[in-house]
């Protein structure tokens, strides 16, 4: 099949699925900031919140609704009266739907309901949701385990009852590309005349194939998350759908899509980083080693690339570092050079870089230690507001018996404590923090899961709004910013 260009839409879930992911809870204003990213991307549609769920899960929702973005909002509901009129209140254009109908649905979801049953509560739910003014999506949950009978039986039952898309998931994602297409394929002859949203968890690792395969045999809607964040192991990965669709042609991805800036700030705010070999993001993406490979990489830059880098924010690179001789890897100290640290070290005693990828080739933790051997006269030095990618400690360390001695004032997003040591700071990645010596003498040791500390730091493009509204007397300009996390 051949298809023009803007056929494929895409749901952006990270504000849905995303936020089931394990460990994952993104602050409002963080996900105020990924919903605009999605916006300016564009996605075609944002999926955001369970309003049901509670108030958190409905402000959260009402915030993004009132954005007023341009692409409409869709906001996630059981198929039951009090979800819907939880969808109605979030002020959410479309609601999504989602009930099963098969025989591990009838065990462990809806216990006790015949297919009758169900099907009517297809029906009366997706009939309450258009009664209620809202645009309705339907989903077939573990639709891939489901009898193709059933399957027909519940998506005709939905339509019937006015559903304006209907959405097939591979919940547990068992499917494989030749199964999805066939699939699709009775789908789209079955409703020709109705969108058709495929949502592909990636447990076998097959997310993004079958999300290709569904689109070749004609679905319209392809269900995203940024990094693939979701349940257990994730759904289709927004940034390889669209690398793909652009490698396809059915769809034109340029640097101004920012797909990297979006990817660091989701890694960080879900403080689940992108793996080095990961396709597109991953900062292996486009780095070459073998000899050969770089030979021919340094005559042309295309020679072992699928994708011109720069469109997904990245640069061709030739892999240099590896680690060094066990000898090799005991190391003293640096004085740290990075102006940053001195501005604020300067007067309270000697900044020492311990470890970094400079003392220790391919070494990927950073460590800086500082030697705090006087108060600092003028304590406003210190006020700098950082927000690093990945999570990282500080541990303060006084010169007194039993590590007593020092104490420092913490800012971490927008609760201030004043700490004394013995005492550990976690940093999350993603939150702004700051800190000052107020008194004492002793160590203060901060270690990044990091190369260093500037490919710590979040990229000085990305507007830090975070920062902003979360620390409100603080100038977002002092924020200290550097390169982003290729
Ligand atoms: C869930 C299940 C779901 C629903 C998808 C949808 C799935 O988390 O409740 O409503 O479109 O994978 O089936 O994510
Ligand atoms: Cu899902």
């Amino acid at each position: 099949m051949t298809f023009n260009q803007g056929y494929v839409r895409i749901i952006d879930q990270t504000l849905r699925e995303g936020r089931q992911s394990p460990g994952v809870k993104f602050k409002v204003n963080q996900a105020v900031e990924i919903a605009q990213m999605l916006a300016d991307l564009p996605v075609e549609q944002i999926e955001c919140g369970h309003p049901a769920a509670g108030p958190e899960d409905m402000e959260l929702v009402q915030r993004i609704v009132a954005l007023g973005l341009p692409c409409p909002i869709i906001t996630h509901a059981r198929s039951c009266q009090t979800d819907i009129d939880a969808a109605v209140h979030s002020g959410a254009e479309w609601v999504g739907l989602f009930l099963g109908i098969n025989d591990v649905s009838q065990r462990t979801r809806v216990v006790g309901w015949s297919v009758q049953e169900i099907l009517d509560r297809i029906m009366d739910a997706v009939t309450y949701g258009r009664q209620q003014g809202l645009l309705v999506r339907y989903t077939l949950e573990d639709a891939s385990r489901t009898d193709t009978g059933l399957i027909l039986k519940a998506f005709t039952a939905a339509v019937k009852a006015g559903a304006n898309r209907i959405c097939f998931s591979d919940t547990v994602g068992i499917l494989k590309p030749e199964i999805t297409s066939s699939i699709v394929k009775t789908l789209k002859q079955t409703f020709p005349n109705t969108d058709l949203e495929v949502h592909f968890h990636n447990d076998r690792g097959l997310a993004i194939a079958n999300a290709l395969a569904a689109i070749d045999a004609g679905a319209n809607w392809i269900s995203t998350s940024v990094n693939g964040l979701g349940e257990r192991v994730g759904i289709t990965d927004l940034c390889q759908l669209m690398a793909n669709l652009h490698y396809d042609g059915l769809r034109t991805l340029t640097p101004e899509n920012q797909l990297r800036e979006l990817s660091c700030r989701v890694a960080a705010y879900s403080r689940t980083p992108v793996a080095d070999n990961q396709p597109v993001m991953g900062s292996y993406a486009f780095t070459h080693r073998s000899a050969l490979h770089a030979r021919a990489t340094r005559r042309d830059e295309m020679a072992y690339n699928w994708l011109n880098p720069a469109l997904v924010g990245a640069r061709t690179q030739i892999a240099q570092d590896q680690l060094p001789e066990v000898e090799q890897l005991v190391t003293p100290p640096a004085i740290a050079q990075d102006t940053s640290f001195q501005m604020i070290h300067w007067r309270i005693g000697k900044s020492y870089l311990m470890l970094d990828h400079s003392l220790v080739s391919d070494c990927r933790q950073f460590c800086l230690v500082q030697d705090i051997s006087r108060t600092p006269r003028i304590q406003s030095l210190d006020q700098t507001v950082r927000v690093h990618q990945v999570d990282s400690l500080i541990l303060l360390l006084g010169r007194e018996a039993n590590l007593n001695g020092l104490k420092i004032e913490v800012c971490l997003d927008d609760i201030t404590q004043i700490v004394e040591s013995p005492a550990s700071v976690f940093i999350p990645a993603g939150i702004p923090y700051r800190y000052r010596v107020i008194s004492g003498r002793g160590a203060l040791i901060h270690h990044i899961n990091a190369r260093s500390w500037s490919q710590s730091l979040f990229d000085s493009t990305v507007k830090p709004s975070a920062v902003q509204s979360t620390m409100p007397g603080i100038l977002g300009d002092r924020l200290q910013t550097n390169q982003m996390c290729v």
